[in-house]
């Protein structure tokens, strides 16, 4: 990059420099009486500027890290997730290391400011899988078999995201949570006993 700081410093000097070789025909005599050599004054030309330089960078560099830091100590707009979370477009994600019920977890994402996730994307699916072999997500049928409704009262759309394989199939008598799976050859939603201990992910989004 050419804009580096020290080849633009050299630049400058070497101009100033050659800007002192020119004799200044009325004062020429009496400047080579004041200065007896030409070179020295050269070198304290080339010196002092480059020492002025070298402030100017430290006063821009100062007055740069202010300008950047500002809007950020303003807040607001600033985009960050909690120490731990994951974060993907506008929001954040906890991931569970603990198993543990569907209500449990939805408590606990509640506890952390957050709901268990709604996924409304294919790209939100496609990010959080692989994290764990089995999720729960915030999903349920618990109000009416088969109609599937997300934390936030949204409908889940069936046939957008992946279902894993032959899902939901309503096994063991009627499954009405969802989890996400990673599991070889069984990829994607999964409606799964509410009372089965899994591992759970939380969202929260920034606006
Ligand atoms: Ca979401
Ligand atoms: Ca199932």
């Amino acid at each position: 990059m050419e804009s580096f700081p020290h080849s633009s410093a050299c630049d400058l000097t070497a101009e100033i420099g050659d800007y002192q070789q020119f004799p200044n025909p009325g004062a020429e005599h009496a400047a080579t009486e004041r200065t007896p050599k030409p070179k020295l004054r050269h070198v304290r030309v080339v010196l002092l500027s480059f020492g002025l330089l070298c402030v100017l960078q430290g006063i821009l560099n100062v007055a740069l890290r202010l300008a950047v830091r500002e809007p950020t100590d303003a807040g607001g707009t600033e985009q960050s997730c909690p120490q731990g979370w994951l974060m993907f477009g506008s929001s954040c994600y906890y991931i569970s290391s603990q198993r543990r019920s569907w209500d449990a977890s939805r408590q606990d994402c509640v506890q952390r400011d957050a709901d268990l996730v709604v996924i409304n994307s294919t790209q939100e699916q496609a990010f959080l899988t692989g994290f764990t072999m089995a999720a729960w997500v915030g999903m349920t049928d618990r109000e009416e078999e088969g109609t599937w409704i997300w934390v936030d009262g949204t409908r889940v759309d069936k046939d957008r995201l992946q279902w894993a394989r032959g899902q939901p199939d309503g096994a063991f008598g009627g499954e009405d949570c969802g989890d996400l799976r990673t599991m070889i050859d069984f990829i994607g939603l999964n409606d799964f006993m509410c009372s089965a201990r899994n591992q759970w992910i939380c969202e929260k989004t920034f606006w």
